[in-house]
């Protein structure tokens, strides 16, 4: 297993480095840059690439429709990357439904789930939750009657378990919550609220948007009922994703959209739904960006979950350290110790996050600045926004150190 070591210049020389060389931003980018902005989209390797290639030169045609060997072959992939996200998760081919990402997964849930609810029933959230697993909820509140609840954060900002075990009560109908904030990096014990969800006979939903492709995840470890995620965020392309459902309850769950491939009959009448998950994948996927992220998988499967994780967490506590140091600047996020998303979220005393992200996008260093689509918690923290530098495998220290020159820089500009 690859682990970061450090070089005489205390920083960490790693096999990552020569990672880098599979990803082509690095190789054929218009400028040297230290990419910062990983937990909004991950750079793409060379194999996922090839492999979205592979099929639109080889066998280029729909999947689960044509009676030929083309067709026959696109669909051996799309579903071969089924099974590979299964393994990934731990989890069964048939309860792996393609979406296009966290949010369109969630939006399903949402909207297919919240057809029970009415006055009465309460779904938990968290404060610390992604517009993506908060807006389709609140808007869905107003329209059924059913209330919106917010686990609050910590003093420490992690999740106040305590007040999460007073919130879930028998008229708890589903806990929605993310497993990685992508503010804070707070990781959450989403097994616990799990259990804690499945007493009072609520369903549990987790947003691993933050999460795949970070750490080993088992979703029947974690016991969820459903689970979220985004290919781009972990190396595989934009525009798919995955919506994990434990098949007694996919089963359940009536189909969001209509269309081709999701039916088994239709008459003038009604129509009979296909088996899950087809049920839930109305119209031609995304196949080519299926296959990519069945790529991604099997690249994240060489450098090992175990090994990604400890990287990410050797550059966190790196830039941690290195923030520490520079006046002005303070970092929000758990304590130290705590387990963490490899991402750190900070403000410059006197300076607007997206003057400083302007001033650092000219040193060649891509951050993001702002409320990072999670707007209750920025008005929570009492903030308007803040710079977040985010890691991937590919992450050198040297980005880090090109980070802390782009702040000492702009306090310089901005006399500070
Ligand atoms: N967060 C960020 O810069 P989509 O856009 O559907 O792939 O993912 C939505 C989403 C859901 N949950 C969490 C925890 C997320 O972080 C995100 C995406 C990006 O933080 C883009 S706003």
């Amino acid at each position: 297993m690859m682990t970061a070591v450090k070089n005489a210049s205390g920083g960490m020389a790693t096999p990552w480095s020569k990672a880098r060389a599979d990803f082509p931003l690095y190789t054929n980018g218009r400028r040297k840059i230290a990419y910062l902005d990983s937990a909004a989209s991950s750079l793409t390797p060379e194999p996922v690439l090839a492999a979205m290639d592979a099929y639109y030169r080889e066998c280029r045609a729909n999947v689960h429709r044509g009676m030929y060997a083309e067709s026959e072959d696109a669909g051996a992939r799309y579903d071969g990357a089924r099974e590979k996200i299964a393994a990934f998760l731990r989890a069964a081919a048939d309860e792996i439904v393609f979406t296009r990402g966290t949010t369109e997964s969630l939006n399903l849930l949402a909207y297919s789930l919240s057809r029970k609810l009415g006055p009465g029933d309460e779904v938990v959230i968290s404060i610390m939750e992604h517009h993506a697993n908060l807006v389709p909820w609140q808007q869905l509140a107003k329209e059924r009657g059913f209330a919106l609840e917010f686990i609050p954060l910590a003093a420490d900002l992690t999740l106040d378990m305590r007040a999460a075990r007073a919130l879930i009560t028998p008229k708890t109908k589903i806990v929605s919550v993310t497993y990685a904030s992508n503010v804070l990096g707070t990781v959450v014990p989403v097994r616990e609220l799990a259990d804690l969800a499945h007493a009072v006979g609520a369903v549990m939903i987790v947003d691993a948007a933050q999460a795949a492709g970070h750490r080993p995840i088992d979703v029947r470890e974690l016991d969820c009922d459903f689970l979220a995620l985004s290919g781009h965020k972990m190396l595989g392309p934009t525009g798919i994703g995955v919506l994990y459902g434990k098949r007694g309850r996919l089963e359940a769950l009536p189909p969001f959209m209509f269309g081709g491939d999701m039916i088994l009959d239709v008459r003038k009448e009604d129509s009979l739904w296909n088996e899950v998950p087809y049920k839930f994948e109305a119209g031609t996927p995304n196949i080519a960006g299926a296959i990519g992220l069945g790529a991604a998988i099997d690249y994240l499967g060489k450098l090992g979950l175990d090994a990604v994780r400890s990287h990410e967490r050797e550059i966190t506590d790196y830039a941690l350290a290195a923030l520490a140091k520079i006046p002005g600047v303070t970092v929000y996020g758990p304590p130290s110790g705590s387990d963490r998303a490899g991402l750190v979220s900070f403000t410059i005393e006197g300076v607007h996050p997206h003057d400083a992200a302007t001033v650092f996008d000219r040193q060649g260093v891509c951050v993001r600045g702002g409320h990072h689509c999670a707007m209750p918690l920025l008005r929570e923290l009492g903030l308007n926004g803040t710079l977040r530098a985010s890691f991937g495998v590919y992450t050198a220290p040297e980005d880090v150190d090109a980070l802390v020159a782009a702040i000492i820089k702009t306090k310089a500009i901005f006399n500070v």
